[in-house]
Protein backbone atom coordinates (compact mmCIF):
# COMPACT_ATOMS: atom_id res chain seq x y z
CA UNK A 1 0.00 0.00 0.00
CA UNK A 2 0.81 3.35 -0.51
CA UNK A 3 1.00 5.88 2.09
CA UNK A 4 0.91 9.83 2.49
CA UNK A 5 3.68 11.64 0.93
CA UNK A 6 6.18 11.98 3.65
CA UNK A 7 4.19 9.87 6.14
CA UNK A 8 5.40 6.30 7.34
CA UNK A 9 4.29 2.73 6.53
CA UNK A 10 2.52 1.07 9.95
CA UNK A 11 5.11 -0.66 12.22
CA UNK A 12 3.87 -4.13 14.72
CA UNK A 13 5.92 -1.21 17.03
CA UNK A 14 3.61 1.78 16.44
CA UNK A 15 0.84 -0.30 17.52
CA UNK A 16 2.23 -1.94 20.48
CA UNK A 17 2.67 1.41 21.53
CA UNK A 18 -1.07 2.50 20.68
CA UNK A 19 -1.38 -1.01 22.70
CA UNK A 20 -0.24 0.38 25.71
CA UNK A 21 -1.39 3.77 25.57
CA UNK A 22 -5.10 2.97 25.21
CA UNK A 23 -5.00 -0.48 27.37
CA UNK A 24 -8.45 -1.99 26.83
CA UNK A 25 -8.49 -4.51 23.93
CA UNK A 26 -11.58 -2.84 22.69
CA UNK A 27 -9.44 0.22 22.47
CA UNK A 28 -7.45 -1.06 19.37
CA UNK A 29 -8.42 -3.24 15.92
CA UNK A 30 -5.30 -4.32 14.90
CA UNK A 31 -4.70 -5.25 11.30
CA UNK A 32 -1.16 -5.32 11.57
CA UNK A 33 -0.38 -7.90 13.30
CA UNK A 34 -3.31 -10.23 12.38
CA UNK A 35 -6.05 -10.42 10.35
CA UNK A 36 -9.01 -8.08 11.27
CA UNK A 37 -10.38 -7.66 8.24
CA UNK A 38 -14.06 -8.60 9.41
CA UNK A 39 -13.94 -6.24 12.45
CA UNK A 40 -12.10 -3.22 10.25
CA UNK A 41 -14.70 -3.49 7.37
CA UNK A 42 -17.35 -1.16 8.76
CA UNK A 43 -14.64 1.62 9.52
CA UNK A 44 -12.92 0.88 5.79
CA UNK A 45 -16.63 1.72 3.95
CA UNK A 46 -18.63 4.41 3.61
CA UNK A 47 -22.76 4.68 4.03
CA UNK A 48 -23.00 4.77 0.44
CA UNK A 49 -20.85 1.92 -0.28
CA UNK A 50 -18.83 4.24 -2.75
CA UNK A 51 -15.64 4.68 -0.80
CA UNK A 52 -13.27 1.63 0.72
CA UNK A 53 -10.48 2.69 2.57
CA UNK A 54 -7.41 0.16 3.49
CA UNK A 55 -6.97 0.80 7.17
CA UNK A 56 -4.99 -1.30 9.22
CA UNK A 57 -5.85 -0.09 12.62
CA UNK A 58 -8.53 1.66 14.26
CA UNK A 59 -8.15 3.60 17.82
CA UNK A 60 -10.99 4.19 19.62
CA UNK A 61 -9.79 6.30 22.53
CA UNK A 62 -11.95 7.47 25.49
CA UNK A 63 -10.35 10.83 26.54
CA UNK A 64 -9.40 13.72 24.85
CA UNK A 65 -5.97 12.89 27.04
CA UNK A 66 -5.75 9.58 24.67
CA UNK A 67 -6.42 11.47 22.01
CA UNK A 68 -4.02 14.25 22.65
CA UNK A 69 -1.52 11.14 23.09
CA UNK A 70 -2.43 9.42 19.52
CA UNK A 71 -2.44 12.73 17.78
CA UNK A 72 1.60 13.74 19.06
CA UNK A 73 2.87 10.28 18.46
CA UNK A 74 1.30 10.12 14.82
CA UNK A 75 2.64 13.39 14.04
CA UNK A 76 6.08 12.73 15.75
CA UNK A 77 5.95 9.33 13.63
CA UNK A 78 4.57 10.63 9.94
CA UNK A 79 1.68 8.26 10.43
CA UNK A 80 -1.73 10.08 8.93
CA UNK A 81 -4.73 10.21 10.52
CA UNK A 82 -8.64 10.10 9.74
CA UNK A 83 -10.96 11.19 12.02
CA UNK A 84 -13.97 9.09 12.23
CA UNK A 85 -17.42 9.44 13.83
CA UNK A 86 -20.63 7.79 12.81
CA UNK A 87 -19.37 7.73 9.23
CA UNK A 88 -22.44 8.61 7.41
CA UNK A 89 -21.13 11.74 5.77
CA UNK A 90 -21.85 11.64 2.06
CA UNK A 91 -18.56 12.54 0.45
CA UNK A 92 -15.76 9.59 1.76
CA UNK A 93 -14.21 12.27 4.19
CA UNK A 94 -14.55 9.71 6.70
CA UNK A 95 -13.17 6.92 4.86
CA UNK A 96 -8.99 6.68 4.63
CA UNK A 97 -7.70 6.92 1.05
CA UNK A 98 -5.32 4.35 1.29
CA UNK A 99 -3.74 2.73 5.04
CA UNK A 100 -4.25 6.12 7.28
CA UNK A 101 -4.95 5.13 11.07
CA UNK A 102 -8.78 5.84 11.89
CA UNK A 103 -9.14 7.28 15.31
CA UNK A 104 -12.75 6.47 16.22
CA UNK A 105 -14.60 8.97 18.62
CA UNK A 106 -17.20 6.12 19.36
CA UNK A 107 -16.23 5.61 22.74
CA UNK A 108 -15.61 9.32 23.82
CA UNK A 109 -19.58 9.65 24.31
CA UNK A 110 -20.32 11.18 28.13
CA UNK A 111 -22.65 14.45 28.55
CA UNK A 112 -20.56 17.08 30.31
CA UNK A 113 -22.96 19.69 31.50
CA UNK A 114 -25.92 20.90 30.79
CA UNK A 115 -27.17 24.23 32.21
CA UNK A 116 -31.23 24.64 32.07
CA UNK A 117 -31.79 28.21 32.22
CA UNK A 118 -29.24 28.87 29.20
CA UNK A 119 -29.38 25.63 27.24
CA UNK A 120 -26.36 25.37 27.01
CA UNK A 121 -25.09 21.76 26.72
CA UNK A 122 -21.03 20.87 26.63
CA UNK A 123 -21.27 16.83 25.30
CA UNK A 124 -18.02 14.70 24.14
CA UNK A 125 -17.63 14.34 20.08
CA UNK A 126 -18.63 11.13 19.71
CA UNK A 127 -22.03 11.67 21.40
CA UNK A 128 -25.00 10.52 19.16
CA UNK A 129 -27.11 13.17 17.92
CA UNK A 130 -30.22 10.98 18.23
CA UNK A 131 -29.00 9.89 21.83
CA UNK A 132 -28.38 13.64 23.11
CA UNK A 133 -31.41 14.98 21.44
CA UNK A 134 -33.60 12.81 23.91
CA UNK A 135 -31.48 13.47 26.52
CA UNK A 136 -32.54 17.16 26.17
CA UNK A 137 -36.07 15.99 25.27
CA UNK A 138 -36.01 15.10 29.00
CA UNK A 139 -34.70 18.42 29.93
CA UNK A 140 -37.17 20.42 27.66
CA UNK A 141 -34.92 21.22 25.17
CA UNK A 142 -34.28 20.26 21.74
CA UNK A 143 -30.87 19.75 19.40
CA UNK A 144 -30.63 22.88 17.16
CA UNK A 145 -29.79 20.05 14.46
CA UNK A 146 -31.86 17.21 12.82
CA UNK A 147 -31.30 15.07 9.95
CA UNK A 148 -31.94 11.22 8.45
CA UNK A 149 -28.35 10.35 9.78
CA UNK A 150 -29.33 11.15 13.87
CA UNK A 151 -29.47 7.26 14.99
CA UNK A 152 -25.46 7.18 13.87
CA UNK A 153 -23.99 10.42 13.27
CA UNK A 154 -21.90 11.68 16.36
CA UNK A 155 -21.74 15.51 17.39
CA UNK A 156 -18.02 15.58 16.49
CA UNK A 157 -19.04 14.60 13.43
CA UNK A 158 -21.61 17.21 12.46
CA UNK A 159 -19.62 19.56 14.04
CA UNK A 160 -16.68 19.10 11.67
CA UNK A 161 -19.21 18.66 8.38
CA UNK A 162 -21.25 21.62 9.64
CA UNK A 163 -24.09 19.73 8.90
CA UNK A 164 -27.58 21.44 7.87
CA UNK A 165 -30.46 19.53 8.20
CA UNK A 166 -33.90 19.54 8.24
CA UNK A 167 -34.41 22.74 10.42
CA UNK A 168 -31.95 25.03 9.59
CA UNK A 169 -34.46 26.95 8.21
CA UNK A 170 -35.33 27.89 12.31
CA UNK A 171 -32.16 27.18 14.23
CA UNK A 172 -29.58 28.55 12.19
CA UNK A 173 -26.50 26.72 11.69
CA UNK A 174 -23.81 25.19 13.43
CA UNK A 175 -21.60 28.40 13.10
CA UNK A 176 -23.89 30.42 15.31
CA UNK A 177 -25.50 27.47 17.64
CA UNK A 178 -21.76 26.47 18.35
CA UNK A 179 -20.19 28.35 21.34
CA UNK A 180 -16.84 26.47 21.91
CA UNK A 181 -14.99 23.39 20.70
CA UNK A 182 -12.46 21.51 22.65
CA UNK A 183 -10.10 20.15 20.02
CA UNK A 184 -6.32 18.70 19.61
CA UNK A 185 -4.62 20.09 17.13
CA UNK A 186 -2.20 17.83 14.69
CA UNK A 187 1.44 18.38 17.12
CA UNK A 188 -1.24 16.88 19.78
CA UNK A 189 -2.26 19.85 22.05
CA UNK A 190 -5.24 20.52 23.41
CA UNK A 191 -7.29 23.34 22.86
CA UNK A 192 -9.95 24.33 25.01
CA UNK A 193 -12.24 26.68 24.02
CA UNK A 194 -15.29 25.03 25.39
CA UNK A 195 -16.58 28.66 25.87
CA UNK A 196 -20.02 28.52 27.25
CA UNK A 197 -20.89 32.36 26.50
CA UNK A 198 -22.97 33.83 23.81
CA UNK A 199 -20.78 36.96 23.33
CA UNK A 200 -17.30 36.50 22.87
CA UNK A 201 -15.41 39.57 20.73
CA UNK A 202 -12.19 39.19 21.79
CA UNK A 203 -10.19 38.51 19.17
CA UNK A 204 -10.38 36.56 15.85
CA UNK A 205 -13.04 33.74 16.56
CA UNK A 206 -10.77 30.59 15.61
CA UNK A 207 -13.39 28.20 16.78
CA UNK A 208 -15.24 28.65 13.09
CA UNK A 209 -12.40 27.08 11.67
CA UNK A 210 -12.71 24.01 13.09
CA UNK A 211 -16.66 24.19 12.24
CA UNK A 212 -16.77 22.59 8.82
CA UNK A 213 -13.29 21.71 8.65
CA UNK A 214 -14.26 17.82 8.09
CA UNK A 215 -11.16 17.17 10.50
CA UNK A 216 -8.04 18.34 8.25
CA UNK A 217 -6.96 20.83 11.06
CA UNK A 218 -7.99 18.76 14.56
CA UNK A 219 -9.93 16.53 16.12
CA UNK A 220 -12.57 17.67 17.73
CA UNK A 221 -13.17 16.48 21.27
CA UNK A 222 -15.61 18.33 22.69
CA UNK A 223 -18.35 20.26 21.58
CA UNK A 224 -20.43 23.48 24.00
CA UNK A 225 -23.66 24.16 22.00
CA UNK A 226 -26.24 26.69 22.62
CA UNK A 227 -29.52 24.37 22.33
CA UNK A 228 -33.42 25.83 22.10
CA UNK A 229 -36.54 25.26 24.00
CA UNK A 230 -38.54 22.57 23.15
CA UNK A 231 -41.49 23.82 21.44
CA UNK A 232 -44.72 22.61 23.00
CA UNK A 233 -46.73 21.92 19.44
CA UNK A 234 -45.76 20.53 16.65
CA UNK A 235 -47.56 20.70 13.37
CA UNK A 236 -46.59 18.73 9.66
CA UNK A 237 -48.68 19.04 6.85
CA UNK A 238 -47.97 17.24 3.39
CA UNK A 239 -48.69 19.22 0.51
CA UNK A 240 -48.84 18.29 -3.30
CA UNK A 241 -48.70 20.75 -5.74
CA UNK A 242 -48.75 20.82 -9.70
CA UNK A 243 -45.55 22.73 -10.52
CA UNK A 244 -42.07 23.88 -9.10
CA UNK A 245 -43.61 27.50 -9.50
CA UNK A 246 -46.48 26.75 -7.68
CA UNK A 247 -44.22 25.47 -4.25
CA UNK A 248 -42.34 28.65 -4.48
CA UNK A 249 -45.72 30.40 -4.17
CA UNK A 250 -46.54 27.92 -0.97
CA UNK A 251 -42.98 28.76 0.43
CA UNK A 252 -43.39 32.74 -0.04
CA UNK A 253 -47.12 32.39 1.51
CA UNK A 254 -45.81 29.91 4.16
CA UNK A 255 -43.39 32.88 5.33
CA UNK A 256 -46.25 35.31 5.43
CA UNK A 257 -48.59 33.39 7.09
CA UNK A 258 -46.26 30.91 9.51
CA UNK A 259 -43.52 33.27 10.17
CA UNK A 260 -42.25 32.63 13.66
CA UNK A 261 -43.57 29.31 13.87
CA UNK A 262 -42.24 27.90 10.61
CA UNK A 263 -39.65 24.83 11.27
CA UNK A 264 -39.21 23.44 8.15
CA UNK A 265 -40.01 23.88 4.51
CA UNK A 266 -38.83 20.53 2.27
CA UNK A 267 -39.44 19.84 -1.13
CA UNK A 268 -39.85 16.30 -2.72
CA UNK A 269 -40.16 15.76 -6.37
CA UNK A 270 -42.97 13.10 -7.73
CA UNK A 271 -40.24 10.74 -8.69
CA UNK A 272 -39.02 10.77 -5.15
CA UNK A 273 -42.13 9.75 -3.71
CA UNK A 274 -42.22 7.30 -6.31
CA UNK A 275 -39.60 5.57 -5.59
CA UNK A 276 -40.18 5.68 -1.63
CA UNK A 277 -43.21 3.87 -2.40
CA UNK A 278 -41.38 1.38 -4.56
CA UNK A 279 -38.99 0.71 -2.03
CA UNK A 280 -40.26 1.38 0.97
CA UNK A 281 -43.84 -0.26 -0.20
CA UNK A 282 -46.19 1.50 1.81
CA UNK A 283 -48.92 4.04 1.38
CA UNK A 284 -48.58 7.47 0.13
CA UNK A 285 -50.02 10.25 2.39
CA UNK A 286 -52.25 11.52 -0.09
CA UNK A 287 -54.94 9.83 -2.99
CA UNK A 288 -53.64 11.09 -6.83
CA UNK A 289 -50.01 11.88 -7.76
CA UNK A 290 -48.52 15.39 -8.02
CA UNK A 291 -45.44 16.40 -9.75
CA UNK A 292 -44.23 18.43 -6.50
CA UNK A 293 -44.40 17.60 -2.45
CA UNK A 294 -43.71 20.13 0.48
CA UNK A 295 -43.55 19.02 3.71
CA UNK A 296 -44.22 21.53 6.26
CA UNK A 297 -42.93 21.72 9.84
CA UNK A 298 -44.42 24.09 12.38
CA UNK A 299 -42.93 24.31 15.75
CA UNK A 300 -44.23 26.76 18.60
CA UNK A 301 -45.16 26.87 22.04
CA UNK A 302 -49.34 27.26 21.94
CA UNK A 303 -51.02 24.32 20.10
CA UNK A 304 -54.07 26.55 19.64
CA UNK A 305 -52.46 29.36 17.80
CA UNK A 306 -50.37 27.43 15.63
CA UNK A 307 -53.28 25.58 14.64
CA UNK A 308 -55.42 28.40 13.79
CA UNK A 309 -52.43 29.83 11.94
CA UNK A 310 -51.51 26.81 10.19
CA UNK A 311 -55.67 25.90 9.11
CA UNK A 312 -56.07 29.33 7.52
CA UNK A 313 -52.50 28.99 5.70
CA UNK A 314 -54.04 25.51 3.65
CA UNK A 315 -57.55 27.24 3.11
CA UNK A 316 -55.74 30.20 2.15
CA UNK A 317 -53.36 28.06 -0.56
CA UNK A 318 -55.82 25.67 -1.20
CA UNK A 319 -58.51 28.14 -2.31
CA UNK A 320 -56.08 30.12 -4.33
CA UNK A 321 -54.82 26.99 -6.32
CA UNK A 322 -51.37 27.06 -5.12
CA UNK A 323 -51.68 23.33 -3.86
CA UNK A 324 -53.58 20.84 -5.44
CA UNK A 325 -53.93 19.10 -1.78
CA UNK A 326 -53.26 18.23 1.41
CA UNK A 327 -52.72 16.58 4.36
CA UNK A 328 -52.53 17.34 8.41
CA UNK A 329 -50.53 14.53 11.04
CA UNK A 330 -53.32 14.29 13.70
CA UNK A 331 -51.02 12.82 16.00
CA UNK A 332 -47.45 12.07 16.64
CA UNK A 333 -47.16 9.30 14.67
CA UNK A 334 -48.87 10.59 11.63
CA UNK A 335 -46.30 13.59 12.36
CA UNK A 336 -43.19 10.30 12.29
CA UNK A 337 -45.04 9.35 9.35
CA UNK A 338 -44.99 12.21 7.06
CA UNK A 339 -41.54 12.97 7.65
CA UNK A 340 -40.81 9.51 6.54
CA UNK A 341 -41.78 10.72 3.18
CA UNK A 342 -38.62 13.01 3.38
CA UNK A 343 -36.43 11.30 5.99
CA UNK A 344 -36.39 8.33 4.15
CA UNK A 345 -35.35 9.03 0.64
CA UNK A 346 -31.41 9.00 0.78
CA UNK A 347 -32.11 5.66 1.87
CA UNK A 348 -34.28 4.22 -0.18
CA UNK A 349 -32.61 5.77 -3.30
CA UNK A 350 -29.22 3.65 -2.40
CA UNK A 351 -31.48 0.29 -2.78
CA UNK A 352 -29.94 0.14 -6.13
CA UNK A 353 -26.53 -0.13 -6.82
CA UNK A 354 -25.52 3.50 -6.52
CA UNK A 355 -26.33 6.67 -6.23
CA UNK A 356 -24.42 10.17 -7.83
CA UNK A 357 -25.59 12.85 -5.31
CA UNK A 358 -24.87 16.69 -5.75
CA UNK A 359 -25.85 18.84 -2.89
CA UNK A 360 -25.85 22.48 -4.17
CA UNK A 361 -27.06 25.97 -3.10
CA UNK A 362 -28.78 27.74 -5.98
CA UNK A 363 -30.95 31.09 -5.97
CA UNK A 364 -34.50 29.43 -5.35
CA UNK A 365 -36.27 30.69 -8.47
CA UNK A 366 -33.64 28.19 -10.53
CA UNK A 367 -33.27 25.56 -7.62
CA UNK A 368 -35.35 22.89 -9.41
CA UNK A 369 -34.16 23.56 -13.40
CA UNK A 370 -31.24 21.88 -12.52
CA UNK A 371 -33.26 18.22 -12.12
CA UNK A 372 -35.00 19.28 -15.22
CA UNK A 373 -31.40 19.87 -17.26
CA UNK A 374 -29.98 17.06 -15.66
CA UNK A 375 -32.67 14.42 -16.27
CA UNK A 376 -32.74 16.01 -20.18
CA UNK A 377 -29.08 15.52 -20.60
CA UNK A 378 -29.39 11.92 -19.56
CA UNK A 379 -32.12 11.10 -21.47
CA UNK A 380 -30.77 12.50 -24.69
CA UNK A 381 -27.36 10.02 -23.87
CA UNK A 382 -30.24 7.09 -23.87
CA UNK A 383 -28.70 6.30 -20.43
CA UNK A 384 -32.11 6.54 -18.27
CA UNK A 385 -35.21 3.71 -17.91
CA UNK A 386 -36.94 0.99 -16.26
CA UNK A 387 -34.90 -1.07 -18.63
CA UNK A 388 -32.04 -3.29 -16.27
CA UNK A 389 -30.02 -2.85 -19.12
CA UNK A 390 -29.71 0.70 -18.33
CA UNK A 391 -27.67 2.49 -16.13
CA UNK A 392 -29.91 5.38 -14.68
CA UNK A 393 -32.84 4.51 -12.20
CA UNK A 394 -34.55 8.04 -12.56
CA UNK A 395 -33.30 12.10 -12.09
CA UNK A 396 -34.77 12.82 -8.59
CA UNK A 397 -34.78 16.35 -6.94
CA UNK A 398 -35.33 17.39 -3.12
CA UNK A 399 -34.07 18.89 0.12
CA UNK A 400 -34.19 22.44 2.12
CA UNK A 401 -36.40 24.64 -0.31
CA UNK A 402 -36.74 27.18 2.63
CA UNK A 403 -32.77 27.33 2.38
CA UNK A 404 -32.35 27.35 -1.26
CA UNK A 405 -30.38 23.37 -0.93
CA UNK A 406 -31.41 21.21 -3.67
CA UNK A 407 -30.11 17.86 -3.03
CA UNK A 408 -29.95 16.34 -6.79
CA UNK A 409 -29.39 12.57 -6.43
CA UNK A 410 -29.14 9.74 -9.54
CA UNK A 411 -29.86 6.44 -8.26
CA UNK A 412 -27.95 4.29 -10.79
CA UNK A 413 -27.82 0.02 -11.33
CA UNK A 414 -24.31 0.43 -10.74
CA UNK A 415 -21.54 3.12 -11.33
CA UNK A 416 -21.28 3.88 -14.30
CA UNK A 417 -18.20 6.02 -16.57
CA UNK A 418 -20.89 7.01 -18.61
CA UNK A 419 -23.38 8.39 -16.52
CA UNK A 420 -20.41 10.05 -14.64
CA UNK A 421 -19.25 11.61 -18.36
CA UNK A 422 -22.43 13.08 -18.69
CA UNK A 423 -22.64 14.34 -15.00
CA UNK A 424 -19.68 15.91 -14.66
CA UNK A 425 -18.22 18.81 -15.60
CA UNK A 426 -21.73 19.59 -16.74
CA UNK A 427 -23.41 19.98 -13.15
CA UNK A 428 -20.72 21.88 -11.85
CA UNK A 429 -20.66 23.98 -14.57
CA UNK A 430 -24.45 24.81 -14.90
CA UNK A 431 -23.85 25.76 -11.09
CA UNK A 432 -20.54 28.31 -11.33
CA UNK A 433 -22.69 30.34 -13.56
CA UNK A 434 -25.04 30.98 -11.18
CA UNK A 435 -23.04 31.66 -8.60
CA UNK A 436 -23.91 28.80 -6.31
CA UNK A 437 -22.52 26.25 -4.14
CA UNK A 438 -21.28 22.94 -5.64
CA UNK A 439 -21.42 21.88 -1.61
CA UNK A 440 -24.26 23.59 0.66
CA UNK A 441 -24.08 21.10 3.26
CA UNK A 442 -21.97 17.95 2.82
CA UNK A 443 -19.03 19.16 2.70
CA UNK A 444 -15.91 18.30 0.56
CA UNK A 445 -13.95 15.02 1.51
CA UNK A 446 -12.31 13.20 -1.84
CA UNK A 447 -15.94 13.46 -3.75
CA UNK A 448 -15.87 17.31 -4.24
CA UNK A 449 -12.24 18.05 -3.43
CA UNK A 450 -11.35 18.18 -7.09
CA UNK A 451 -14.43 21.02 -7.86
CA UNK A 452 -13.84 23.43 -5.14
CA UNK A 453 -12.41 25.85 -7.79
CA UNK A 454 -15.66 26.09 -9.20
CA UNK A 455 -17.55 27.58 -6.33
CA UNK A 456 -14.33 29.12 -4.27
CA UNK A 457 -11.58 31.88 -5.80
CA UNK A 458 -7.95 31.40 -6.81
CA UNK A 459 -7.17 33.53 -3.45
CA UNK A 460 -9.91 31.69 -1.11
CA UNK A 461 -8.30 28.56 -1.81
CA UNK A 462 -4.81 30.44 -1.15
CA UNK A 463 -5.75 31.18 1.60
CA UNK A 464 -7.30 27.68 3.29
CA UNK A 465 -4.00 25.96 1.84
CA UNK A 466 -2.09 28.37 3.92
CA UNK A 467 -4.18 27.67 7.26
CA UNK A 468 -3.73 23.61 6.35
CA UNK A 469 -0.04 24.44 6.29
CA UNK A 470 -0.02 26.23 9.46
CA UNK A 471 -1.72 24.04 11.70
CA UNK A 472 -0.90 20.68 9.83
CA UNK A 473 2.40 21.31 8.34
CA UNK A 474 3.29 17.50 8.29
CA UNK A 475 -0.24 16.81 6.60
CA UNK A 476 -0.86 14.16 9.16
CA UNK A 477 -4.97 15.12 9.15
CA UNK A 478 -7.20 13.36 6.94
CA UNK A 479 -4.53 13.92 3.95
CA UNK A 480 -5.62 13.56 0.03
CA UNK A 481 -9.00 15.03 1.08
CA UNK A 482 -10.79 19.19 0.97
CA UNK A 483 -8.17 20.77 -0.47
P1 LIG B 1 -18.36 11.03 9.76
O1 LIG B 1 -19.05 10.56 8.55
O2 LIG B 1 -17.74 10.00 10.62
O3 LIG B 1 -17.25 12.09 9.35
C1 LIG B 1 -17.54 13.16 8.50
C2 LIG B 1 -16.29 14.05 8.35
O4 LIG B 1 -15.97 14.67 9.57
C3 LIG B 1 -15.05 13.28 7.94
O5 LIG B 1 -14.25 14.11 7.15
C4 LIG B 1 -14.34 13.00 9.26
O6 LIG B 1 -12.97 12.84 9.11
C5 LIG B 1 -14.68 14.24 10.05
N1 LIG B 1 -14.84 14.01 11.48
C6 LIG B 1 -15.70 13.17 12.11
N2 LIG B 1 -15.60 13.30 13.44
C7 LIG B 1 -14.66 14.24 13.66
C8 LIG B 1 -14.10 14.83 14.84
N3 LIG B 1 -14.50 14.47 16.04
N4 LIG B 1 -13.14 15.77 14.68
C9 LIG B 1 -12.73 16.15 13.46
N5 LIG B 1 -13.22 15.63 12.32
C10 LIG B 1 -14.17 14.70 12.42
N6 LIG B 1 -25.87 16.24 6.26
C11 LIG B 1 -26.46 17.46 6.35
O7 LIG B 1 -25.77 18.46 6.41
N7 LIG B 1 -27.82 17.57 6.36
C12 LIG B 1 -28.65 16.50 6.29
O8 LIG B 1 -29.87 16.64 6.28
C13 LIG B 1 -28.04 15.21 6.24
N8 LIG B 1 -28.80 14.10 6.19
C14 LIG B 1 -28.22 12.89 6.09
C15 LIG B 1 -29.04 11.77 6.00
C16 LIG B 1 -28.50 10.51 5.86
C17 LIG B 1 -29.40 9.31 5.78
C18 LIG B 1 -27.08 10.37 5.81
C19 LIG B 1 -26.46 9.00 5.67
C20 LIG B 1 -26.26 11.48 5.90
C21 LIG B 1 -26.80 12.74 6.03
N9 LIG B 1 -26.02 13.90 6.09
C22 LIG B 1 -26.62 15.13 6.20
C23 LIG B 1 -24.53 13.85 5.97
C24 LIG B 1 -23.86 14.37 7.24
O9 LIG B 1 -22.61 14.97 7.00
C25 LIG B 1 -23.71 13.41 8.36
O10 LIG B 1 -24.80 12.61 8.57
C26 LIG B 1 -23.14 13.91 9.69
O11 LIG B 1 -23.03 15.28 9.91
C27 LIG B 1 -21.76 13.31 9.77
O12 LIG B 1 -21.52 12.89 11.08
P2 LIG B 1 -20.69 11.57 11.35
O13 LIG B 1 -20.46 11.49 12.81
O14 LIG B 1 -21.31 10.40 10.71
O15 LIG B 1 -19.33 11.95 10.63
C1 LIG C 1 -30.92 15.05 3.32
O1 LIG C 1 -31.26 16.23 3.34
C2 LIG C 1 -29.45 14.75 3.37
O2 LIG C 1 -31.73 14.11 3.33
C3 LIG C 1 -29.00 13.73 2.35
O3 LIG C 1 -28.68 15.90 3.31
C4 LIG C 1 -29.17 14.20 0.94
O4 LIG C 1 -28.53 12.06 0.18
C5 LIG C 1 -28.62 13.23 -0.11
O5 LIG C 1 -28.30 13.69 -1.20
ZN1 LIG D 1 -29.79 17.68 3.30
Amino acid sequence: LITFMGTRKLSSNHVQYFKQLLGSESAVIDGVSKDASADLEAFNCDWLRKYRGHTKLVLRPKSTEEVSKIVKYCNDNMLAVVPQGGNTGLVGGSIPVFDEIIVSTARMNSIRSFDEMSGILVADAGCILEVVDQYLAGRSHIFPLDLGAKGSCHLGGNVSTNAGGLRLLRYGSLHGNVLGVEVVVPDGTIVDELSTLRKNNTGYDLKQLFIGAEGTIGIITGVSILCPQRPQAVNVAYLGLESFGKAQLAFREAKRHLSEILSAFELMDGISQELVERVAKKKPPLEGKHPFYCLIETSGSNKEHDDEKLEKYLEFVLSNDIISDGVLAQDETQVQSLWSWREGIPECLNHWGGVYKYDVSIPLPELYQLVDDTRERLSSAGLIGDDESLPVVGVVGYGHMGDSNLHLNVPTRRFDRDVEKELEPFVYEWIQKRNGSISAEHGLGIAKKPFIGYSRSRKMLDMMKDIKKLYDPNGIMNPYKYI
